[in-house]
């Protein structure tokens, strides 16, 4: 039986697993968390320790499924299938211009897969491909971007060990992020707070919880900001070391008095106070904020008001302090910076000595480099209901599930003249009728890097053979890029070890420069943080940055970002009262749910069907129970059923909707924050009726 050190690719934390393999048969025996690896050591969840069961995945033929034109579904073969995407992408580019094509890429991919996929469709094919990062990350991107001029997260997990007061903030641990609830736990001597306008399961299980009003953490958090600075509870020197814009941040929070933050944010003068002396009596107060935070209408600036209050309090650099964004997807940070969508591969787009670097790493024309970021998620559906975009690949996304005000994308799946979906599964929802299915192996049998939330590159080592005729994701790129005749991908970029030496070599002075990590060092390792320039030693395995309380801007200081609070685009009205809160129900089910419906333990436990939670009084005036069904009427427009399930969990104005369901996105509403264009996901406004009993 052979060991070997893999990584799950779930979610953004990436545990280290050992695989035993019984390799005459190809198949994992049994799967167990690394012990030591800094991450995860000897602990992980159920989907991880699960993964054994996507041993099989998409039935045989191994092959592409494509829709010919006599409109019959065959499996003409790989290289009829290379060939035939390349000549419809170029016949469509042709007749429409560049940017009738789309891509909508994933954060659950290798680096190496982003890397190859933006370079054919940015750079060589001169289109947009946004990812599923838009729906997660990119609210804490632009917010990092805009505060500390570039998206460096500054914390390591070890912090959540450090720290003696731990505020999460729309952040729900316990069920999204099992090992950060794990790391919370083995610190005895923390005072743990979560703010949620929910009793999540993680508040269950604080030592305070706050109920703020949705979408309402910047009013409180401008509100704190204003009280520390008339208390002068603030750390002067660094302020004026390491920030800019105070004097601008000190005038603008006057008009955030306590009383006006109660009254806005639910909270009463008492529960403020008591998070005031939390926190100014805290010795190394830590912040961490996950969705309830980066999926609004004003998402950047809620980030920010969190990023303003640690920048105040000096809190950045040390241990245990930190204002700390949680990622997502298992290689969400990767994709942020290789996927060649918001950078050039971690370089400013415009900056002439980037495209020339880039350039002459990658051996191409600078005129092949794309010009600037890509079109967001947002104008890519809308293009394709306008007419405007006639062709599009998804690849390790699942849309028509998870997209919010989801009919508008199966609207879009109606219009396409030409769709290609890339899967490790053949009946996904947002398969409808595509013109060509790219079956891929799922990570159990592919390589790569990752990289997690506290920029830790670790390797994907294949754990499992392929068949013969079946091919990663990599292979498959790069299978399309060779039919379009893209000669310095051919030439450059044939395996994924070649990719993430490009991507390397690309690192090389940027603030994320892992030119000392190589791709073999990373295979059974601990895994590597960036940076780490070539020549230095690793001294720590686990580190965090600005401890210098140096940022990325021209002057190295940190800018206090703010703004006044905007008008909730979607307030609650007589017809709409209540506030649909949406996300992750339990720790065994992942998003829309392909994966996790596998792993039989997990499907015995789940609801069939959608359900939301209501609270207890509306449950008696409208006389229901749980298990009886609801129509839930959506400000966007749309209906859907629900069970319900009653609990005093919730606000009394409150829905709370798990996302594992196709039908909780009917009702998600086309609104965005403004900068990061990241869809507000939590705060439709609905109204519900009695359905009765089904
Ligand atoms: N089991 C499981 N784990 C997962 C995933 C999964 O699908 N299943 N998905 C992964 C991914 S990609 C992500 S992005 C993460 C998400 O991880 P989390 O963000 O922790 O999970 P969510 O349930 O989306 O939302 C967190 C909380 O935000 C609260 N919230 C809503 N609105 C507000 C608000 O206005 N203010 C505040 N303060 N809180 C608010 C909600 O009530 C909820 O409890 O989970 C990752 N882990
Ligand atoms: N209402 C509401 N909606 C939300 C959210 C919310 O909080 N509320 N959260 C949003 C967030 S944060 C996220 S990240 C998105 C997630 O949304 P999606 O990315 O659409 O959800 P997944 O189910 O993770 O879809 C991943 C797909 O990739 C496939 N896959 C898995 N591994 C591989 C592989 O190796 N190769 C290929 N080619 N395919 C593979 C799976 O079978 C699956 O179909 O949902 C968003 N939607
Ligand atoms: S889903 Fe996340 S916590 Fe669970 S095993 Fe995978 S990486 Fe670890
Ligand atoms: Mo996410």
């Amino acid at each position: 039986m052979k060991k070997i050190q893999s990584l799950c690719n779930y979610c953004a934390i990436d545990c280290n697993l050992d695989f035993y393999v019984d390799e005459e048969k190809n198949r994992i025996v049994s799967v167990k968390p690394t012990p030591g690896y800094p991450v995860n050591d000897g602990f992980c969840c159920i989907k991880g320790i699960s993964l054994d069961k996507q041993q099989t995945v998409v039935k045989k033929p191994h092959t592409p499924r494509v829709k010919m034109e006599d409109g019959s579904y065959q499996y003409p073969g790989w290289d009829y299938t290379f060939d035939l995407i390349a000549k419809k992408f170029r016949e469509i580019q042709e007749k429409y211009g560049n940017e009738a094509l789309a891509g909508i890429s994933t954060g659950q991919l290798t680096m190496e897969e982003f890397a190859i996929n933006g370079h054919i469709l940015r750079d060589h094919l001169k289109t947009n491909v946004d990812g599923n990062t838009r729906l997660c990350m990119a609210s804490a991107v632009v917010a990092h971007k805009q505060s500390y001029g570039f998206d460096a997260p500054g914390y390591t997990l070890k912090d959540l060990e450090l720290s003696d007061t731990i505020i999460l903030i729309g952040a729900n641990p316990v069920v999204a992020h099992p090992i950060v609830w794990d790391r919370i736990k083995k610190n005895k001597n923390k005072k743990l707070i979560v703010i949620d306008p929910r009793r999540s399961e993680t508040a269950k299980n604080a030592d305070y919880h706050y109920p703020i009003k949705t979408k309402t953490d910047s009013t409180l958090f401008y509100g704190l900001a204003n009280y520390f600075i008339e208390q002068d509870w603030i750390d002067h020197d660094f302020i004026e070391a390491h920030t800019n814009k105070f004097a601008e941040y000190k005038e603008f929070v006057k008009d955030f008095p306590l009383e006006k933050v109660s009254e806005v944010t639910n909270l009463s003068m008492e529960q403020l106070h008591e998070l005031i002396d939390l926190i100014h009596n805290g010795e190394r107060v830590s912040m961490w904020w996950t969705m309830g935070i980066n999926q609004s209408h004003n998402a950047v600036r809620a980030a920010q008001s969190i990023i303003n209050l640690q920048l105040l309090l000096g809190n950045y650099g040390k241990p245990g302090t930190g204002a700390n964004s949680i990622t997502g997807q298992c290689n969400a940070m990767g994709s942020r910076l290789f996927s060649n969508q918001a950078s050039l591969y971690g370089h400013d787009f415009a900056a002439p000595a980037a495209r020339a670097k880039v350039a002459n790493i990658f051996k191409c024309d600078e005129e092949v480099l794309a010009k600037g970021p890509t079109k967001p998620y947002n104008a890519i559906i809308e293009g394709i209901n306008n007419g405007t975009i006639k062709a599009l690949w998804i690849l390790c996304t699942n849309p028509r599930h998870s997209w919010t005000n989801n009919e508008t994308f199966q609207q879009a799946m109606d219009k396409l003249e030409f769709y290609v979906v890339q899967d490790i599964y053949d009946d996904i929802e947002s398969m409808g009728e595509c013109d060509v299915f790219l079956p891929a192996v799922p990570g159990i049998k592919k390589e790569g890097t990752y990289i997690n939330l506290e920029r830790r590159l670790s390797r994907l080592v294949p754990v499992l053979k392929k068949d013969p005729d079946e091919k990663d994701d990599y292979e498959i790129m790069y299978g399309i890029a060779k039919a379009l005749g893209l000669q310095d991908i051919i030439d450059n970029w044939k395996t994924q070890e070649d990719c993430f030496n490009l991507m390397r070599a690309c690192s090389k002075g940027r603030p994320f420069d892992f030119t000392g990590v190589s791709y073999k060092g990373l295979e059974f390792s601990h895994g590597v943080q960036w940076p780490l320039p070539e020549g230095t030693k690793l001294e720590e395995d686990e580190r965090r940055l600005y401890a210098d309380g140096k940022f990325w801007t021209p002057d190295q200081k940190a800018i206090f970002q703010f703004e006044p609070v905007p008008e909730n685009p979607m307030p609650q009205t007589e017809e709409f009262p209540f506030i649909f809160n949406t996300g992750r129900g339990t720790v065994g089910q992942w998003h829309t749910q392909s994966r996790t419906r596998e792993v039989q333990f997990v499907e015995g436990v789940s609801s069939n069907h959608p359900y939301c939670f209501i609270h207890t009084s509306v449950a008696e005036k409208l006389g229901l129970q749980h298990e009886d069904w609801v129509t839930i009427y959506s400000c966007n427009g749309q209906n859907a059923d629900f069970a319900i399930r009653v609990t005093d969990d919730v606000q009394p104005d409150e829905i709370w909707a798990p996302i594992h369901y196709q039908e909780c996105n009917k009702l998600t509403p086309s609104v965005y924050d403004p900068y990061s264009k990241e869809p507000s996901y939590k705060s439709a406004v609905v109204r519900l009726e009695v359905k009765g009993a089904k």
